[in-house]
């Protein structure tokens, strides 16, 4: 960690916090903002809340403990705020992790588990349940997903991407603004920063360009279930780049806040979409898949709130549907009796989770479905489609992820070990069940151990009864005429492509060998 840029943006929170207990004018650090600065006690009654979220991201960041990345700013926000080890998403895809955390519910309840599906078939949010910005809109709050940090509309570095991607109709304009410079004046707000860096694409392929230090291939870790070659640790260490360029973008908003005076009465809770960007991450429903970051700063300018404390980790296990019903609980707003999603804090506050649930379903043209659900210590995983193989064809991971063909041809010269060559196994297990404490990349499948078969039966009888409980709607196929329009989509879009990709990386498998 860069401590002295940590040490400083702890001191900017802290005085920014301890200005407000003074109720002097907060002496603003070179404030890009023309707003003044001076605090009024009625903003601080009705919090603010930001959002920030990275897209395809787990816990690599250095205070999670992660080798060869440097994430100073939210270190800093971990350090002066509660960082928690056991957060996780619902599904780990885009479409449908984001159709669960902004409603507060499981996608699988509300029939958004399919990616990108009901785009133009008028399919609306069952009754009771709302976006959390229509909630917060008719509150009264101020609602913004920032694309533009600056007011400078040449800036490419410094935005947001105001990504919503919901699989269902939304019935209204879901948020009043896309610019930061409209919260100050519109307080109290409620706002959100989707940052693009670990999505593989142009952000993603250039990220090492805005960093000072970039991760060395050389000395990353990889998951075992990776093979050890030149290529896929220079795939790893471009993400721990793009982790950091995300770093700096966190660290411009947050300066930003302080120099808005919005420091010491604005909730920031961080956290990331669903896992990486990689084989076995984004899409899985493993610990790899569903296992964020999270990290929410409460500013001392409010009083907090029972069961937060300042500076400190907490391993509570939190699902992402937790995140709605805990800003509504924030904001003044009664949690709606339907909803999933648990408060965190406060009096309000419901019973620390026993467990997190998970699955997913159909991601493009494959289909799938898988229901996961895990405790402190282990993971139980139960496979609807146990004939099909791990890595069956997804056109877009075919193309995105360098580490499938370098597996395909690792696999076909012999060169696998046998916990990576389970990956492109024919068929997969009915059940997996996982210690994490043991096995943390969950790669020792204990179904049929006999130590483990109480966890076992006591874990899948909680998964079927989550089932039933959540009316899960995965349980119906979907229409195959939507399946097969997938297909010739993904084929159109992207056969070539891999053809041409994948012959350009045989040729760099070839020239860098295997360790
Ligand atoms: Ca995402």
């Amino acid at each position: 960690m860069n401590r002295s840029t940590g040490l400083i943006l702890i001191g900017i929170i802290l005085a920014s916090a301890l200005v407000v207990r003074l109720n002097v004018v907060h002496a603003a650090p070179k404030a890009t903002s023309k707003a003044k600065t001076e605090t009024k006690p009625e903003a601080i009654k009705q919090p603010n809340v930001l959002w920030i979220i990275s897209e395809d991201m787990g816990p690599e960041l250095s205070c999670y403990g992660t080798p060869q990345v440097q994430t100073p700013y939210l270190d800093a926000l971990a350090s002066v705020g509660m960082r928690f080890t056991r957060a996780f998403t619902v599904t780990p895809v885009c479409s449908t992790s984001r159709s669960s955390f902004m409603t507060g519910m499981y996608a699988m309840t509300i029939g958004a588990h399919n990616h990108r599906s009901h785009r133009n078939d008028g399919f609306e949010l069952p009754n009771g349940v709302r976006l959390l910005t229509h909630w917060l809109q008719d509150h009264k709050y101020f609602t913004a997903n920032i694309v533009h940090l600056t007011d400078d509309p040449k800036e490419k570095f410094y935005r947001g991407t105001g990504k919503t991607d919901w699989n269902f109709k939304v019935t209204r304009k879901p948020y009043d603004s896309n610019k930061w410079s409209d919260l100050k004046k519109n307080q109290p707000f409620y706002a959100q920063i989707n940052f693009p860096e670990t999505h593989r694409g142009g952000a993603w392929n250039n990220a090492h360009k805005f960093i000072k230090k970039t991760a060395d291939p050389a000395k990353v870790k990889l998951p075992p279930y990776y093979p050890d070659h030149p290529v896929a640790r220079k795939d790893w260490a471009q993400y721990l780049n793009a982790v950091m360029a995300l770093d700096k973008k966190v660290g411009f908003v947050l300066k930003q806040l302080v120099a808005d005076g919005l420091a010491h009465n604005t909730v920031i809770i961080f956290f990331g979409d669903h896992g990486r960007a990689m084989v076995r991450g984004k899409q899985w429903p493993y610990d790899s898949g569903l296992h964020v970051p999270l990290i929410i700063f409460w500013p001392t300018g409010l009083p907090a709130p029972e069961g937060y404390e300042a500076g400190t980790v907490s391993d509570r296990l939190v699902a992402s549907i937790d995140l709605m019903a805990t800003t509504m609980d924030i904001v003044g707003l009664d949690k709606p009796r339907v909803m999933e999603g648990n408060i965190l804090f406060g009096p309000n506050a419901d019973a620390p989770r026993k467990y997190v649930f998970g699955g997913r379903d159909r991601g493009d043209e494959t289909v799938d479905r898988i229901r996961t659900v895990r405790d402190k210590r282990y993971r139980y995983i139960r496979n609807f489609y146990p004939d099909r193989p791990f890595l069956q064809i997804n056109r877009y991971k075919e193309y995105q992820y360098p580490v499938i063909p370098l597996m395909r041809y690792l696999n076909e010269k012999g060169k696998l070990t046998d916990v990576q060559a389970r990956l492109l196994a024919p068929t997969r297990p009915k059940e997996e069940l996982y210690d994490l404490d043991k096995d943390p990349y969950e790669i020792n499948n204990l179904v049929e151990s006999a130590e483990h078969q109480n966890d076992l039966k006591r874990l899948r009888g909680d998964l079927e009864d989550w089932l039933v409980e959540i009316d899960d709607k995965g349980r119906f196929p979907e229409d195959p005429k939507i399946i097969e329009a997938w297909k010739k989509n993904m084929m159109k879009n992207y056969d070539a492509r891999i053809k041409t990709r994948t012959q350009q990386l045989r040729k760099e498998f070839e020239q860098g060998g295997s360790k």
